[in-house]
């Protein structure tokens, strides 16, 4: 097996109250696990691409055999999407850095860009995510969202925070309460991995 799924880094109850033990349990390690595992088995026979980086795989998949492409963008995208998601997520961090100036600069306040990002993530009808983006071009944050499992490193942006708006993120805890749940993710950013992300995003 040439992808590996990463530990958490952290334990599955970490994030309680907001995120419960049992769900992240079973998202790691059924879902994110099963997008791993289907991104190989699409890349049967293509020992080439078996070796590179998932997020290579992602800002290229335009250039990517046909045969391989759908299973790339669902799995491979599932595979970079949850692997970001578990990083950002962390309890009792403050907003600071250089991000946090950029977010206020663009948005007013963290206050406001929290309202904005809710809204865009429950705009996301059936499965997909809501992301906060930096778009090299303009030198600018953006909020986005994509369907399924698609990845805005696609259109040459570059993830900075995301959000998992698939039921099985959720339903265990939240039920049919999307809104509760997207709060309860605004209580868990971890900024200073997304401050990071930013940082090394300016790089390019
Ligand atoms: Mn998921």
């Amino acid at each position: 097996m040439a992808h590996e799924l990463p530990e958490l880094g952290y334990e599955y109850d970490s994030l309680e109250p907001y995120f419960d033990a049992r769900t992240m349990e079973i998202h790691h390690s059924k879902h994110h696990a099963g997008y791993v595992r289907k991104l190989d088995k699409a890349l049967e026979g293509y020992d080439d691409l078996l070796n590179r980086d998932v997020e290579d795989l992602i800002k290229n998949l335009n250039d990517l055999p046909e045969d391989v492409k759908k299973g790339v963008r669902n799995n491979g995208g599932g595979h970079y999407n949850h692997s970001l998601f578990w990083k950002i997520l962390k309890k009792d961090v403050e907003p600071k850095g250089e991000v946090v100036e950029k977010i206020k600069e663009t948005y007013g306040s963290v206050d406001d860009f929290k309202e904005k990002f809710k809204e865009m993530a429950l705009g996301v009808f059936g499965s997909g995510w809501a992301w906060l983006v930096y778009n090299p071009e303009s030198d600018e944050l953006e909020i986005v969202k994509t369907q399924n499992q698609d990845n805005p490193l696609t259109q040459g942006k570059i993830p900075l925070l995301e959000i998992d708006m698939w039921e099985h993120a959720y339903y265990l805890k939240h039920q049919n309460e999307k809104a509760k749940y997207v709060d309860d993710f605004l209580n868990i950013i971890n900024w200073d991995k997304v401050n990071e992300n930013y940082l090394e995003a300016k790089k390019t």
